[in-house]
């Protein structure tokens, strides 16, 4: 791949289709570094599966040099237009990302660069999975506000300070459906920008903090189908979340927290990680072995799934793994 070179500022169109741009085409969005390929590509896929619109996937990130191969292949199998945008990670430098990628802030920069491609689009986490059809949140009613999301399961609220927005309508930022020109004509990003510039330590949830201070009062909630929480967070308060509000059929499927379903030893109490398993089959990584647990907190999942599956030997190899990046790491 040595032609490869994006430019920052510019952007590359991987597979161009005759139907890709007309304006019934669906525009999603995703940030991400390249950590993230894998569950992108599996993202895009199950987008792409469950609708019979032409889908059009931009992925912002700081570097394609290593997604670029996988992207194009994606491009090829899904017979889809894939638009590279490069972001200069620079500009969010000073901003707090502890345990983060900085690439949680891309989301904040997308709707001055899409607007020339679509009136809205639709922003989706990597670790959300689509089982069902988008399509009819482009053409829904957002009240004249600037964007819609789903209530956070944490209605607690995150943000620094709860008297400047109401934490009752507290939204999740992992899947945000924008409408590109309100955004723009409200100069929403530079209001991120000034709120993160100042406060971004005082957050617990950065970006998604900033994003319901600024868009407070301005935005359209969506039912939960819209990003429900996967059956491998078995957080209290997500527990909780999914009995006050059972769906049958979701649409989206968020992987939140920090179980994820392309790494191995990782099971849900339902079928989630099996329909996340079923749609990378329709990617570049179908049939590659799941990722080998990388933090303590992995292989300590991994080793009792091991010892669940009676996989007795590996059980002991991944709680002896366990054992070692846990205490190395912390001398
Ligand atoms: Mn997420």
């Amino acid at each position: 791949m040595s032609d490869v070179s994006v430019e920052k500022g510019a952007y590359r169109i991987l597979g161009i289709r005759d139907n890709a741009f007309s304006s019934k085409a669906i525009h999603v969005a995703y940030g991400v570094d390249e950590r993230f390929i894998r569950a992108l590509c599996t993202s895009i896929a199950s987008v792409v599966k469950n609708t019979d619109a032409s889908v059009v996937a931009h992925v912002f990130s700081d570097s394609f040099d290593n997604m670029l191969a996988s992207l194009q292949q994606l491009s090829d199998q899904l017979g889809i237009s894939v638009v590279l945008h490069p972001v200069d990670a620079e500009q969010f430098s000073g901003w707090a990302t502890e345990g983060w990628s900085s690439a949680i802030y891309q989301r904040l920069v997308m709707a001055p660069v899409l607007a020339p491609f679509a009136p809205r689009f639709l922003y989706l986490d990597a670790d959300v999975l689509c089982v069902g059809d988008i399509s009819p949140l482009f053409g829904l009613d957002l009240h004249g506000n600037i964007a819609a999301a789903v209530q956070d399961p944490d209605k607690s609220g995150h943000a620094f300070d709860h008297s400047s927005y109401s934490c009752d309508r507290y939204f999740n930022s992992g899947v945000l459906l924008v409408d590109a020109r309100a955004w723009n004509e409200n100069d929403i990003t530079s209001s991120l920008y000034q709120l993160l510039s100042e406060k971004s330590h005082e957050f617990r949830s950065y970006d998604q903090d900033a994003l319901n201070v600024v868009l407070d009062g301005r935005i359209e909630i969506l039912p939960p189908a819209y990003n429900y929480p996967a059956d491998t967070n078995s957080h209290v308060i997500v527990k909780e979340y999914k009995q006050e509000n059972p769906v049958a059929q979701p649409v989206l499927i968020h992987f939140m927290g920090g179980k994820k379903p392309w790494v191995e030893g990782v099971d849900g109490e339902g079928s989630n990680v099996d329909q996340y398993l079923h749609y990378e089959q329709f990617t570049p990584f179908k049939d590659v072995p799941r990722q080998q647990p990388k933090t303590h907190r992995e292989a300590k999942v991994c080793a009792s799934y091991m010892i669940k599956h009676k996989q007795y030997v590996m059980g002991i190899y991944w709680f002896f793994k366990y054992l070692m990046m846990k205490y190395s790491k912390n001398k």
